[in-house]
């Protein structure tokens, strides 16, 4: 049946008289039946990969995209009069991730389902996600995110599993979502839920009662763990996601005909940072209980497991005191004794002990000690992770250690994100890179070729006017789009420096103030969540949100110089913000960022980096060589030294430099201070000049030059169209096909 037979006998009616709506519910409905006659058939080894985040995105267009209706479903609806923008606009994004670790995760389903890998996610079915970002009076607000509606594409399955706590027993439903791969498989991912969760115990923002075990456990990713109730709240949906994913890999195993003593050869489970950590204990128990010795158990369990790092933050690496397992998961608690007892055993080295002096049990050592990989997720990183941060562990383990540099599904970052980059390409290179990334360095071949020049340029300016419209529409600002764009959109960190661009925008400020114009006006775009007890973070936010105040709304600044923040950011904005960027800022303090992938969504949409040489930045600047993006700052090596020396000492360059003092000191100048609040602006203040700890005022000076060198370079339209065509010509690299591919030759094999 055609599409348009299908869709008007889904509808009952014809295309041109429904609503958006009723054509988004009968385009999932023939899009989730097209999924499911492409299921995979089961083979005898699987992947698993289990992440406490699935930054999946709307799901619709792709879907279309990897199914090969997209087209088609455009052109009918448009025959129809209606516009298959707008039908993207009415299904909620789903709110299951935070940052790069869940979209990485989100992207590799793509990509395994794409290369016709048998695997499948595992994770948790957030009712209200992360938190929905809200602006009010120049501060994040915090409110739920609820995304699922009657119609969605959870669908409801009939697995369900009693999990104990402490004193309780709950009951599982696991929802699965078809992950369809580009012109290939279908694969799940299997989200774990609880029937008894009750979004009505939520009030003021996002406040709940944590205690509430039965009606919270589902509400929120990452709820607030700034205290104790919140913290076991994390360990009980942890466990909740691990004691699921390990009961049904176990029945799927033993449903294929595994005796479980050969469990690695029928499955392989990728540990998605540590919050999934526990699964290695749990599974340890549920082989036990059926009847294997516990050295038997533990030798299957850490040939099954894998573990990924995404982060060299101590903070992120989580450690739980053993006194709170003992309240929540009491059942693990002997394991991870033994666990800790054998390797007590073998190596002297407290440094590696999975419980340490003081009971605190160290989630990333069980993976390491009992995993059969550890990887990093791009070469520097690993480096940083074998030849410093876990050193100790290397010596014992060279061969679990190996490097997975990140990617991006190009079918989202590409050819959905920016259809009139596709279009160019498919016509000039072939249609092949839509399966073989590295087929883009074709393009290498039109570096002279001035009609692909200026249609870069135009295809560029036509994605900057649509992401006018967008936030004209949705934020009401009104943005020029022959400025330039300069962009930073990822989580707020302070490692990952926002703050260090927001000074830039000040240092601008006083020089337009002061009559020194730039050649062509500049709009600095941010999109960043803070997470709700992250106070510097969002003190952050505060000052952007001032400045964006204080600047726009100067008649003798604005003309040359906006600021944006977009609010809400997430993988929808993203997915607008991307294509329509000139620089891309990649300003991390060097040896603290693991790998980012927002550098590369950047870079295949033509974008050039302003970075550090820290995570893939230094694989992207090898790849585009010198003259195609711009690298400042201190290297990992030196700020490493830094650290080790504790001799930075960030007042000093505050005093020693005019530019950097006038820019710290206007945070608190009577025009900030008069739209903004004198506490989160003096405690930011404060924050630069006596702590400093990510060394922003350190690179200030090198990235207001290197800033300006890209600003210089911009005003050659044709020497920046040919450092744009060169980024997307060398992203193929950065496919998350390539990454996967090597997952599943080094670690998985399947
Ligand atoms: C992120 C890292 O910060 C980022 O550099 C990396 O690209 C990404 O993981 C995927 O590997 N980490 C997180 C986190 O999102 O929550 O630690």
């Amino acid at each position: 049946m055609s599409i348009q037979d299908s869709l008007q006998q889904k509808l009952g009616r014809v295309i041109a008289e429904a609503s958006n709506e009723e054509i988004y519910s009968a385009l999932l409905k023939i899009v989730q039946e097209m999924a499911k006659g492409k299921e995979r058939p089961e083979k005898k080894k699987k992947l698993y990969y289990i992440s406490a985040e699935f930054l999946i995105g709307k799901l619709l267009s792709n879907n279309m995209i990897n199914l090969g209706i997209y087209n088609e479903v455009r052109d009918v609806l448009a025959a129809n009069g209606k516009d298959i923008c707008e039908i993207e606009e009415v299904e909620p994004e789903p709110s299951l991730g935070n940052g790069g670790l869940g979209r990485l995760a989100a992207c590799f389903l793509d990509s395994i389902s794409t290369l016709g890998l048998s695997g499948d996610g595992i994770g948790l079915n957030y009712h209200l996600g992360l938190f929905k970002q809200e602006f009010e009076n120049e501060l994040q607000k915090e409110t739920p995110n609820p995304w699922i509606e009657n119609e969605s594409w959870l669908v409801k399955t009939d697995v369900s599993y009693p999990v104990s706590f402490k004193g309780m027993t709950l009951n599982s439903r696991m929802y699965d979502i078809e992950v369809t791969g580009y012109n290939n498989m279908t694969n799940k991912l299997h989200l774990f839920d609880v029937e008894t969760v009750d979004e009505d115990i939520v009030e003021n923002g996002i406040d709940f009662d944590k205690e509430d075990i039965e009606k919270n456990l589902t509400l929120f990713l990452y709820p607030d763990d700034s205290d104790e109730k919140g913290r076991l709240l994390r360990i009980y949906q942890q466990y909740f996601m691990v004691s699921n994913g390990a009961r049904l890999i176990l029945d799927e195993c033993t449903a294929k005909g595994c005796s479980l003593y050969d469990l690695p050869d029928y499955a392989v489970i990728q540990i998605n940072d540590t919050h999934p950590t526990m699964v290695i204990p749990e599974l340890i128990r549920l082989l036990m209980e059926r009847g294997m010795e516990m050295d038997d158990a533990i030798g299957v369990v850490s040939r099954t497991c894998a573990y990924t790092n995404h982060t060299i933050l101590a903070e992120a690496l989580e450690k739980w005191p053993l006194g709170y397992l003992k309240k929540v998961v009491p059942q693990l608690v002997p394991i991870i004794e033994v666990l800790d007892d054998k390797v007590r055993r073998k190596y002297a080295d407290e440094s590696v002990a999975v419980i340490d002096r003081n009971d605190t049990v160290h989630m990333a050592h069980i993976d390491i000690h009992y995993g059969f990989s550890v990887n990093g997720v791009a070469a520097l990183h690993t480096e940083i992770l074998k030849q410093n941060e876990l050193n100790n562990f290397y010596k014992i383990y060279p061969e679990k250690f190996n490097n997975k540099t990140n990617g991006i599904t190009f079918r989202r970052w590409l050819l959905h994100c920016n259809p009139l980059l596709t279009e160019m390409l498919d016509f000039i290179i072939g249609k092949g890179y839509r399966s073989d990334a590295k087929q883009l360095e074709r393009l290498l071949n039109f570096r002279g070729d001035q009609n692909v020049l200026s249609r870069l340029q135009e295809i560029k300016k036509a994605n900057k006017e649509k992401l006018c419209e967008y936030l004209m529409e949705t934020q009401g600002i009104k943005l020029n789009s022959d400025s330039i764009f300069d962009i930073q959109v990822k989580r707020l960190h302070e490692y990952k420096r926002q703050q260090m661009n927001a000074l830039y925008v000040i240092h601008k400020y006083l020089e337009i103030k002061a009559g020194k114009l730039p050649a062509t006006p500049i709009t600095v775009i941010f999109g960043a969540k803070a997470a709700p007890a992250y106070i510097i973070a969002k003190d952050i936010i505060h000052l952007i949100l001032c400045l964006q105040e204080v600047i726009n709304n100067d008649p003798e600044v604005s003309p040359y110089l906006k600021v944006v923040m977009v609010e809400n950011y997430n993988v929808t904005k993203a997915e607008k913000l991307i294509p329509a960027c000139d620089i891309s800022e990649q300003i991390s303090l060097a040896s603290k960022e693991a790998s980012g992938t927002g550098n590369m969504k950047f870079m295949l949409n033509g974008a050039v980096t302003l970075g550090t040489d820290d995570g893939a930045n230094v694989e992207i600047h090898e790849l585009v060589g010198d003259e195609n993006i711009f690298v400042f700052g201190a290297s990992s090596d030196e700020v490493i030294e830094h650290y080790a020396k504790a001799d930075y000492i960030s007042r000093e360059y505050y005093e020693k430099d005019a530019d950097i003092k006038a820019a710290v000191d206007f945070i608190t100048s009577e025009k900030v201070l008069a739209v903004g609040n004198a506490e989160n602006l003096t405690r930011l203040q404060n924050e630069l000049l006596k702590k400093d700890w990510f060394m922003t005022l350190l690179d200030f000076k090198a990235y207001a030059k290197k800033k300006e060198e890209a600003f210089k370079a911009y005003e050659n339209k044709n020497e920046w169209a040919k450092k744009m065509l060169v980024n997307i010509a060398k992203a193929g690299y950065f496919s998350s096909d390539r990454t996967i591919e090597e997952y599943n030759r080094d670690i998985w094999k399947l």
